[in-house]
């Protein structure tokens, strides 16, 4: 008897369509998250001019970004970076808990995967090890996530 059937997203980028929409808060731990989403492309066969980035003021102005984009059916994937500080705002838990809710409805409501590349720390010191490319290299995972989320919806189909 045959066992069951497994299906897994391949890390190969070189046939999908991705859009990052980056926030511009905390501009140079953004350009770390970039650095390391353009280098995860790259070393995944992404083609350059299948790469679409947008940039928006905040984090809370990403999930109607990536819904607009996803909603334009050009894209496989969405990826949304930004970086939430908790000391820097009164309001911290609005921006990063919308940011996050938002991403959801954006994803669920297109069916195209926009990934939470977002920060959500408590220091400058904590964003800059998870952003790092050196470090955990927050954007570099969150292109992976979205290469492999890509091709494993395209084996599922509508
Ligand atoms: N936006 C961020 O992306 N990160 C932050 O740390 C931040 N702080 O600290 O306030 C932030 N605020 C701006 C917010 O995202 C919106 O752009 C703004 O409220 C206008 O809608």
């Amino acid at each position: 008897m045959p066992g069951p059937v497994q299906i897994e997203g391949a890390l190969d980028a070189r046939d999908l369509k991705v859009a990052i929409v980056a926030g511009r808060w905390n501009d140079f731990i953004i350009a770390s998250l970039l650095k390391g989403a353009l280098a995860s492309w790259a070393r995944h066969g992404g083609v350059p001019g299948s790469l679409t980035i947008a940039r928006v003021p905040g984090a809370f102005e990403l999930p109607v970004a990536a819904k607009r984009l996803a909603a334009t059916g050009r894209y496989d994937a969405v990826v949304a970076l930004g970086c939430v500080i908790r000391g820097d705002t009164p309001h911290f838990d609005y921006v990063a808990g919308e940011a996050a809710a938002g991403l959801t409805r954006a994803q669920l409501d297109t069916g195209v995967p926009c990934i939470f590349g977002v920060l959500t720390v408590d220091t400058v010191d904590q964003a800059l090890e998870r952003a790092a490319t050196s470090r955990m290299d927050k954007g570099g995972e969150s292109m992976d996530v979205a290469i492999e989320m890509a091709n494993l919806l395209r084996q599922v189909g509508r």
